[in-house]
Formats: C-alpha cells, sequence, structure tokens
C-alpha cells in the first residue's frame, strides 16, 4: 500500500482536486470523510484553519492543496503533471493561483454555494451574491477560453498538467447551475476541455464514485451562511 490518506468531505472541490492527480498518478490512498468532524476538535488538529483536503503519507501530515499535489506529482511514481520548461511551469503555477483567486471564489463560494449548496440544505439563495459573482465569472471564462485557444487541448502549451487538474472540480461545479450552463454555451473550447478532461479514465473513475452524493445536502455548510457568504 502508499500509505497515503485523503481527508476531507466527498463533495468538496479542493479535495477532488487531490483525488483526481492521485487517480491519475496511480497512486492507491484511503478516503476519510471529515463531514462528522468538520469544525471539531479531531478536524482542527489536521488543519489549523479548518478546511480539508488535509494528505497524510505514512506520517507526513499536509494542507494547502497546491503544495499537496506538488508533492504527490514528486514524491510518487507515475505521469509527470509539471513541465520540465521554467516558463511552461510558471504559467502552471499561473493557473493555479488564478483558480485560487478569481476562479474558485467566484464559481465555487459565491454561485454554487447559492444555486447547489445553501438549497440542498433548504437554505434560500442569495440573488445578490449570485448577481455580482457573474461578471466575475464571465471574465474567468474568457480568459481560459483565449488561452485554450492559443494553447490548445490543455492550458499549459497543449499538455495535461496539474493546471488541468485545479481548474477540473469549479469547472464540473459551473456547469450544474443554470447560469453557468448559460455561459458555457459560448465557450466551446472550454466545452471540449472539460470533455477531454471527463474522459480520461482517472477522472471518469473518481466522478462516477461521486455522481450518487451530488445534490446531498453538506450539513456542515450550514455554518457557511454566517461564515462565507458575502454581504452585499
Ligand atoms: N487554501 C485551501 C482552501 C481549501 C478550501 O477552501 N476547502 C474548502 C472545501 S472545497 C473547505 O474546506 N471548506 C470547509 C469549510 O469552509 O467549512 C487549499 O488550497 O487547500
Amino acid at each position: 500500500m502508499s500509505g497515503v490518506v485523503v481527508y476531507g468531505f466527498p463533495l468538496s472541490t479542493y479535495v477532488n482536486i487531490v483525488r483526481l492527480v492521485l487517480a491519475h498518478k496511480g497512486v492507491p490512498f484511503e478516503f476519510n470523510d471529515l463531514e462528522p468532524c468538520m469544525g471539531k476538535a479531531r478536524h482542527r488538529a489536521l488543519h489549523p484553519f479548518e478546511r480539508a483536503p488535509i494528505l497524510e503519507h505514512n506520517g507526513f501530515f499536509l494542507y494547502e492543496t497546491s503544495a499537496i499535489v506538488l508533492y504527490v506529482d514528486e514524491a510518487f511514481e507515475g505521469p509527470s503533471l509539471q513541465p520540465a520548461e521554467p516558463r511552461q511551469r510558471a504559467l502552471m503555477h499561473r493557473w493555479i493561483s488564478a483558480l485560487n483567486a478569481y476562479y474558485y471564489p467566484y464559481i465555487v463560494y459565491h454561485l454554487a454555494h447559492e444555486r447547489l449548496v445553501f438549497p440542498a440544505l433548504g437554505i434560500a439563495p442569495d440573488e445578490k451574491v449570485v448577481a455580482a459573482a457573474l461578471p466575475k465569472i464571465a471574465t474567468a471564462l474568457a480568459v481560459m477560453e483565449a488561452e485554450l485557444f492559443v494553447n490548445g487541448a490543455f492550458l499549459v502549451e497543449g499538455r495535461l498538467c496539474l493546471a488541468d487538474f485545479f481548474l477540473l472540480p469549479s469547472l464540473r461545479s459551473l456547469g450544474r447551475t443554470p447560469e453557468g450552463q448559460d455561459m458555457l454555451r459560448e465557450k466551446p473550447l472550454i466545452r471540449a476541455w472539460l470533455s477531454r478532461m471527463q474522459d480520461l479514465p482517472s477522472v471518469r473513475d473518481l466522478f462516477d464514485e461521486i455522481a450518487p452524493l451530488i445534490g446531498t445536502p453538506i450539513e456542515h455548510a450550514r455554518a457557511w451562511v454566517d461564515h462565507h457568504r458575502p454581504r452585499y
């Protein structure tokens, strides 16, 4: 066995970036579902900022998704997911940073939480949050579409790398919202990239595994109304 454990909750965007990278590298891992103890002492002991994922590898514990996937790519055999050339590697890091700053917050925290996560808990969406996110998402999608036009099949030099895995779960969530579906209709290169990513056997297997959970309530997300929801 690889000695790898991923801690998190199953529908988490960032947790699934890590699971996708591990699966693509062919690294077997155990998944430890933290949902029952999110925000409690056991969770805080693993992650002082009370987020997910956390990776454990033979006694080594690591949080922060970008650190985790870089570690996984370098510590294990399997296809390398980082470009060798410094400028291309810098572009991969630019994508990871852009996902953290400009894609994930508006697509997931703002739009997907209001349209998918809160309604599943019986909490009414805040339309002001949705309305404020849409122009930001439109900009992010225009950037991604233009980059795919230049780079081809994948985000950096047309070759699959960590950047593609970083973007994938957020773009999938976007496609489950009505606003996202409308926006993606006008973005053929992003749609083709999504299909290409979802056709990878490792990606298909993980998404098939979590498919039955889509739409189920994420109980600890009730607290996000107070902690995470922007106020306009
Ligand atoms: N900077 C962190 C962000 C992780 C993050 O925000 N994870 C979300 C799930 S996708 C989370 O743990 N949310 C739980 C909560 O806020 O209660 C990373 O890169 O790992």
